[in-house]
């Protein structure tokens, strides 16, 4: 049985809880406990504050675990990345009032900068020379400054919102971060068996993720260009139709080229051209 770690709550909870879904590991939700089978895989889930994920994969308390990258370089516990989950998505940064002028990193020199990733902190502040004060605080990072407790921050930004609204603005972006799988270094081997197999079924489910299935109506005759329209995984499926002079085209495209690649098909003749959600993608 393998024990996988994921946060409680917040917000890799769901994500993390989706993607077990859709890799085929599912609780029963009616009365979440801290420890829960799975009810469909050999995987047991061990739901925690995402700060003591790092740890309780290193001590082998969970066999795996999902958590932010950014925690994972925190707390610096001996884990093995696994895999990128492509959620989650976040970096670390140093912000500085909006008023002052930012001239480099000697800005910092002599500041003091108020963080909860103190270790991720001091390691970049070391490698570039920067001699700062570092004060650890956990919660409202950001309201330091107008509270008079630090001079910047070094925190969390997504959208970049949070900071705005503190009238603060980012000067350094210094650790991307998104959701990781860990696991505790060296997994017997029948554990790894059964953390490849899930590793496996995340790929599937990741490959599928902004992708869309188009099926459309062509001439043949303009089947050449339309190749070179296509970006397929080997090649876009060609099925003759009745009328000869026509075939039936399927293939795979990214979400984010989805229209103009419509746009192009239209202009050489497509027509009939269905777009479907594509849920994974087993190579
Ligand atoms: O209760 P528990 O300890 O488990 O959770 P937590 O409160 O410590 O963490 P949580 O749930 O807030 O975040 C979990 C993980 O989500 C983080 O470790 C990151 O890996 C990831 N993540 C992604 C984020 C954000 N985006 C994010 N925007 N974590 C926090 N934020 C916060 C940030 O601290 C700042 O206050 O959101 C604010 C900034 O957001 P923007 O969009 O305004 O820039
Ligand atoms: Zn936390």
């Amino acid at each position: 049985m393998l024990r996988i770690a994921i946060q409680t709550k917040g917000r890799l909870n769901e994500q993390s809880l989706d993607l077990l879904r859709e890799a085929g590991v599912t609780i029963k939700e009616e009365k979440r406990k801290f420890l829960m089978r799975a009810s469909d895989f050999p995987v047991e889930i061990l739901f925690l504050r995402d700060d003591d994920i790092p740890q309780t994969v290193a001590m082998g308390a969970a066999d795996l675990g999902i958590v932010g990258y950014n925690e994972v370089a925190e707390r610096g516990y001996d884990v093995e990345i696994m895999k990128k989950l492509g959620f989650g998505g976040c970096r670390i940064s140093l912000a500085i009032p909006k008023s002052d002028k930012y001239d480099g990193l000697s800005y910092f020199n002599g500041k003091r900068i108020a963080t909860s990733y103190p270790n991720v902190l001091k390691r970049f502040f070391d490698e570039n020379g920067v001699e700062a004060q570092i004060h650890t605080i956990t919660g409202s990072v950001e309201i330091a400054p107008a509270a008079g407790l630090a001079d910047a921050i070094f925190d969390i930004v997504s959208s970049g919102g949070t900071l705005i609204s503190n009238g603060l603005v980012e000067v350094e972006q210094v650790l991307q971060s998104e959701a990781v799988l860990i696991g505790t270094p060296g997994l017997s081997e029948e554990k790894m068996a059964v953390a490849r197999q899930l590793i496996s079924r995340f790929e599937s489910v990741l490959k599928g993720v902004g992708k869309k299935y188009l099926l459309m109506n062509l001439p043949v005759a303009a089947l050449d260009e339309a190749v070179t329209i296509l970006p397929a995984m080997r090649s876009p499926t060609v099925i003759p139709l009745a009328q000869k002079e026509w075939c039936s085209l399927q293939t795979v495209v990214d979400e984010k080229d989805l229209w103009s690649i419509i746009e192009r098909l239209k202009a050489i003749g497509a027509e009939g051209i269905l777009v479907l959600t594509l849920d994974k993608v087993v190579l």
